[in-house]
């Protein structure tokens, strides 16, 4: 057995349904390996693509999620992509080949300190040293991508390794199985909520999954706690709580679990003066008998909170598109229980936010890095085959991904991209007037580009929108299309929803 058959017997061995992929010569022993295994690989159009689809695949499915990338400039592309699955403490592994072995040191092809460079956005990131223990390291660090707070890890595969005799065995089933949580303090935590007049529970990103969002549903039920995910670099500004930093300010005791006080919180600041912080790692057990008041209404209210406005808005007959009006029409297509909303993007990517709701939201979260929600979008239709898929993204980012609409039409991923064309940066326009004033306000212009067209060029389904009339229909027939379709929808440029009591 070649070392690469390790690796892919023992990501078979692990459960992996899928490995995202681009080629590379150091890897190659692994895509051949892979026919053996039983192991389908999805050949995508750039490294960080790979990886965002491993992220949402993470997300959405609870495995881990798999990219293999090639040594070198393979492997730089994809350690971008690892910020993003950092900040969402999505459970990746990341599998770059690397230069062999016996040509350390001597400037080998493609050779790169691959470990050290991707070590800041993962959890653990190592060179694995032996062919024989390519197994056991392969489940270590699956165990590690999952265990506790989970979160990217990488192994650089040194290509000798790869084709070398392995007589390490492929590890058994218990082997990928991530540790328990140890016992934390759940008494003295229930008990200062209990005590609370106001208490609050925010999970960090891990809990955005519709499953992490159960488990906050019915502990909300029991304690009458209310329990939410924060997930956004906008922090109290999320665009989809509402008047969340009224609530953060509101409440007296707040439970961080798997949550960093970090500027999304604005380091505590967004509390109230006196309100007390407690941190675990996973929730804990509620018990029974809570008391009941009104502060779970009121803020449940609160975060519901949207501007009455929005809903009877009405975008000029001429167009362009209020950014609230496509997303009120987005919605329509989400009602199913399976629906995915991907969104991404500057300014379009938080309207979106603001106004559609699914069971299922992959968004870019806490890293704030544009441009996954192609491959998001991707990778969200292959978790849920059975699922009506949106993404909601800006025309820069559009960009970043595109020819991932390539694979879709091959891999036949049926989901909708709606670009929201203001033919702008628009994020960082609104910076430019807010902070350096309109005659300041340069260079962040696009060409109103046909990005339905770019898209119908790869085999997609492609629709253009100029006047609200034409939305409605245009999304009915991409959602119908029968393959991934994109809806290039003209918009005003608007900054971002900012939520203020009426
Ligand atoms: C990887 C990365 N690069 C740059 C940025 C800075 N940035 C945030 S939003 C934005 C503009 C996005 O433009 P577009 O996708 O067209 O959306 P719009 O704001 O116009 O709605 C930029 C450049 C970022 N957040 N991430």
């Amino acid at each position: 057995m070649r070392g690469a058959d390790l690796v892919a017997r023992a990501l078979a061995r692990a459960g992996t349904r899928r490995v995202f992929a681009l080629s590379g010569n150091h890897v190659m022993p692994v895509f051949d390996a892979a026919l053996d295994a039983g192991l389908p690989i999805l050949h995508v159009r750039h490294e960080a693509a790979a990886v965002h689809m491993a992220d949402a695949w993470a997300r959405l499915t609870g495995e881990v999620g798999v990219a293999l990338v090639t040594g070198g400039p393979g492997h730089a592309n994809a350690v971008s992509a690892l910020y993003t699955a950092l900040a969402a403490q999505s459970p990746v592994l990341l599998l770059s080949g690397h230069a062999p072995v016996a040509e350390l040191g001597k400037g080998a092809f493609q050779e790169m300190a691959q470990a050290q460079m991707a070590e800041p956005v993962c959890k653990a990131s190592w060179t694995v040293r032996s062919a024989h223990s390519l197994g056991e390291d392969l489940a270590r660090a699956m165990r590690m991508a999952k265990s506790g707070r989970p979160g990217p890890v990488h192994l650089s595969l040194p290509s000798d390794l790869l084709e070398a005799e392995a007589d390490g065995s492929v590890p058994a089933k218990e082997a990928f199985v991530p540790e328990a949580f140890p016992p934390g303090k759940d008494e003295e935590v229930i008990c200062t909520l209990r005590k609370a007049r106001t208490p609050l529970v925010i999970a960090g990103p891990a809990f955005s999954p519709a499953r992490g969002r159960a488990e906050l549903e019915r502990f909300e039920e029991v304690t009458g706690v209310p329990a939410i995910v924060m997930e956004s670099p906008r922090g109290a500004n999320d665009p989809s709580l509402g008047l969340l930093a009224e609530v953060l300010a509101s409440a007296d005791a707040v439970l961080l679990v798997g949550k960093p006080l970090d500027f999304t919180l604005r380091f505590g600041a967004a509390f109230g003066k006196g309100s007390r912080v407690l941190e675990a790692e996973r929730l804990p057990a509620p018990g029974q008998g809570w008391a009941r008041s009104r502060w779970r209404e009121e803020a449940r209210a609160a975060l519901a909170f949207r501007p009455a406005l929005w809903a009877g808005l009405a975008s000029a007959p001429e167009g362009p598109l209020h950014p609230a009006e496509v997303g009120r029409e987005v919605q329509k297509l989400l009602a199913g229980p399976q629906a995915v909303l991907v969104a991404d993007g500057g300014e379009f990517g938080q309207w979106a936010q603001a106004t559609v709701s699914a069971p299922h939201r992959v968004i870019n979260g806490v890293a704030g890095a544009i441009g996954a929600a192609l491959p998001f979008a991707a990778a969200a239709k292959l978790a849920l085959p059975g699922a009506t898929v949106v993404a909601m993204l800006g025309d820069g980012t559009f960009g970043f991904h595109a020819s991932e609409i390539d694979t879709a039409v091959r891999e036949k991923l049926a989901y909708v991209a709606v670009v929201g064309n203001d033919s702008c940066w628009n994020a960082e326009f609104q910076i430019q007037l807010r902070s350096f004033g309109a005659a300041r306000a340069r260079g962040l212009d696009l060409l109103p580009t046909r990005y339905d067209r770019v898209a119908a060029a790869f085999g997609a389904h492609g629709e253009q929108v100029e006047r609200p009339a034409e939305l409605a229909p245009a999304l009915s027939r991409a959602a119908g299309a029968g393959r991934v379709a994109c809806v290039n929808v003209l918009i005003e440029r608007r900054p971002a929803p900012v939520f203020r009591r009426e």
